[in-house]
C-alpha cells in the first residue's frame, strides 16, 4: 500500500472504532482565512435581511454556505477527506447540509445530542461488540473544518463521547453529560478537519473567550438520507451553484442516476 492509502485506511478504521476521526492541517491557512472572512461577511449581510429571508441564520448557525461562494463547494472535494468519506458512506453519498457555526463568547450548541434519528436502537440490548468485529454501517456524518484555532478548552471545542455511536441510545439533552460517560474535547487548529458519525454523542462546549469560534460543518449522507435545504419543499438551488460544476460536485449537490422510487 502507498503511504496515502495507509493513511486513508487508518482514518476509516479510527472513525469506525471511535465514532470520529481528527485529521490535522488539511486546509491551508490562506484558504482558512478566506473562508472565515466570507463567513463573517455572510453573517453580517444575513442579519440585515428582512424577517422572511432571515431563514439563513439560526442562532450560531448560518445555513447553506455552498450557495455563497465557490470556495465552500471546493471544500467538499478536498482530498484525502473526500476519499475517506466515500469509503465510509459508499459511492453515491451526497451533501445534506453545509452550515457555518459562528460562536461568540457565552454561546454554543452546548446540549449533548446526536444528529439524525437513532439508527440502531437495539444495540443497547446486545452484548458489546468485540474488538475487531465488523464495523456498523454509517449512514450519515458531519465533516467539521476548524476556521479558527480552538486549541484550548476556553475556546469552546467540539466534544464527543468516544465509542458512543455503538451505544444504541441518545444522550440526555442537557449541557451536563450524564454520569458514567467521559467527554473528549477535540482541540483543533484552523485547517484541521474532524469527521463525526451522526450517531456519536457530541456537543459544542461553551465559548468562554473573546475569540469568536468559527467552524464549517458539511454533513453528508448515503443517498437515502434526505438533503436538508430550508425551506425544504420549494427549495431551488441557485443556478450559479451548478454552472461549471464537475460530475463529482454535481452528485454531492444532489444529482443522481434514476433508480428505485424515481
Ligand atoms: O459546535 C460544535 O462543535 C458542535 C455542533 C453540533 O453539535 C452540530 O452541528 O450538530
Amino acid at each position: 500500500m502507498t503511504e496515502e492509502a495507509d493513511f486513508i485506511a487508518a482514518a476509516v478504521s479510527e472513525f469506525h472504532d471511535q465514532g470520529f476521526v481528527l485529521l490535522r492541517s488539511v486546509v491551508s491557512t490562506e484558504l482558512i482565512d478566506k473562508l472565515r472572512r466570507l463567513v463573517e461577511r455572510r453573517f453580517h449581510e444575513a442579519t440585515q435581511l428582512c424577517d422572511d429571508e432571515l431563514d439563513l441564520v439560526r442562532d450560531v448557525s448560518i445555513m447553506r454556505m455552498f450557495e455563497y461562494d465557490p470556495a465552500f463547494r471546493e471544500i467538499m472535494l478536498i482530498e484525502p477527506v473526500y476519499t475517506i468519506i466515500e469509503r465510509i458512506l459508499g459511492p453515491d453519498f451526497h451533501m445534506i447540509s453545509q452550515n457555518a457555526l459562528r460562536t461568540p463568547r457565552g454561546n454554543g450548541v452546548v446540549k449533548w445530542h446526536i444528529d439524525d434519528a437513532l439508527f440502531f436502537p437495539f444495540l443497547d440490548q446486545l452484548p458489546a461488540p468485540t474488538t475487531g468485529s465488523d464495523p456498523l454501517p454509517c449512514f450519515s456524518l458531519n465533516m467539521m473544518l476548524a476556521l479558527s484555532d480552538i486549541e484550548e478548552q476556553r475556546f469552546g471545542p467540539t466534544q464527543i463521547v468516544a465509542g458512543s455511536h455503538r451505544f444504541g441510545r441518545v444522550p440526555e439533552h442537557s449541557a451536563t453529560l450524564q454520569q458514567g460517560f467521559m467527554a473528549t474535547s477535540i482541540l483543533a487548529a484552523g485547517g484541521d478537519i474532524y469527521i463525526v458519525n451522526s450517531q456519536t454523542w457530541h456537543r459544542g462546549a461553551q465559548n468562554e473567550s473573546d475569540r469568536i469560534r468559527y467552524i464549517l460543518t458539511t454533513a453528508y449522507g448515503r443517498r437515502f438520507i434526505s438533503q436538508r435545504f430550508y425551506p425544504f419543499l420549494n427549495y431551488c438551488m441557485p443556478s450559479d451553484v451548478i454552472v461549471g460544476a464537475s460530475d463529482r460536485l454535481l452528485r454531492l449537490l444532489g444529482l443522481h442516476e434514476k433508480g428505485p422510487y424515481g
